[in-house]
């Protein structure tokens, strides 16, 4: 039998989504979602039960910093038998490597935790923001055979729900701010919410509480190739001190310059025990280090294959996968596999 009522959570980090126009100033101003009923009486009629918590201090979300991603992964595990599925409500900026992180701190996660925002303010009157909220919520709160449909970490932007580590901000000014070019939709909003079931998901196999990663590591560093990548600068960055991984943005299908001098920097770094993590700049496909000699000589050097991951989900993989102090090659075999669907192999 459907229980009746989902209880959702709703977390508001900051961002636009959480702004409206003073009627006085015309200046843009924090909205209260503690209001959220009164303001959108027509959340009523949807099947779920509403709490708010505004976390202290609302940021812009280019503000954000791992502690938060500690704090807010924390407020969820505090919260988590409570509710049946959480919204976050963030800004667009950097949305997707809060959710990214949520993906990998949420170890044994079994409900919907639901990512969105907006790209014009809920108090504006053609705000994207309601629709967003309202079908976030919808979702946090769906059930199939007494079990939640998504339970994973995801984002909600503009009609469309995909798996949250898949996606990237692709657009400063366009309503569909978020695309997954490497992963299908989890779900496509029209007239109905049609899930692509298949592509979520499943729960954790053994019902397990749900745990929080207590630290992030720290000495991540991104590197984007170009041609014309200056021997000395790059030499200066990975020998920073405290430097303990790289997510290097390589041309194409995975490939480099094959200069001695740009190798032997890679392979001086790697040999310090710093790891380097092969993902392409390219917005679609993936790297494949076998297919030329330009990324095979990165693959015997022991740089490590990223496959189809995104920028964001890299670096906080990375910072997950360090923080949890494993000795180094336990910490490289953890990301040689997927561990929340975050790259196809
Ligand atoms: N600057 C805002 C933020 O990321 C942008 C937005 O939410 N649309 O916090």
């Amino acid at each position: 039998m459907e229980r009746d009522r989902s209880s959702i959570l709703i977390i508001y980090t900051g961002g636009t989504i959480g702004m409206q126009t003073d009627a006085e100033t015309g200046a843009l101003v924090p909205f209260d979602f503690g209001g959220i009923y009164e303001e959108f009486p027509s959340l009523k009629r949807l099947n779920v039960a509403i709490d708010v918590v505004t976390m202290s201090p609302v940021i812009d979300s280019s503000n954000v910093a791992p502690e938060n991603w500690i704090a807010l992964a924390e407020l969820i595990r505090d919260n988590y038998d409570r509710y049946d599925g959480f919204v976050v409500l963030h800004g667009t900026d950097t949305m997707s490597y809060t959710a990214s992180a949520m993906s990998f701190l949420l170890e044994n996660l079994a409900k919907p935790v639901v990512f969105t925002g907006s790209q014009i303010p809920i108090g504006v009157l053609r705000t994207d923001g309601r629709e967003n909220l309202i079908t976030a919520i919808e979702i946090a709160g769906a059930r199939s055979g007494g079990r939640p449909t998504v339970p994973e970490v995801s984002l909600y932007f503009q009609n469309r729900l995909f798996r949250a580590n898949r996606t990237s901000k692709r657009s400063a000014e366009a309503l569909s701010a978020f695309r997954s070019d490497n992963y299908p939709p989890l779900a496509s909003v029209g007239v109905n919410i049609a899930y692509n079931r298949p592509a979520i998901l499943p729960p954790p196999e053994e019902e397990a509480p749900l745990r929080v990663a207590g630290r992030l590591a720290d000495g991540v560093a991104v590197v984007k190739l170009f041609p014309g990548i200056d021997e000395r600068i790059l030499r200066a960055m990975l020998s920073a001190p405290g430097l303990r991984a790289v997510v290097l943005e390589t041309f194409g299908s995975g490939n480099a310059p094959t200069s001695g001098w740009f190798l032997r920097v890679l392979e001086e770094a790697i040999a310090r025990g710093v790891i380097v993590l092969n993902i392409t700049q390219c917005g679609s496909g993936s790297v494949s280090m076998e297919l030329y000699e330009t990324g095979l000589r990165l693959q015997r050097i022991g740089v490590l294959c990223g496959y189809d991951m995104t920028t964001e989900a890299a670096v906080t993989k990375l910072m997950y996968v360090l923080g949890l102090g494993l000795p180094e090659a336990e910490a490289r075999a953890l990301l040689r596999r997927p561990l929340r669907g975050e790259f196809t192999v």
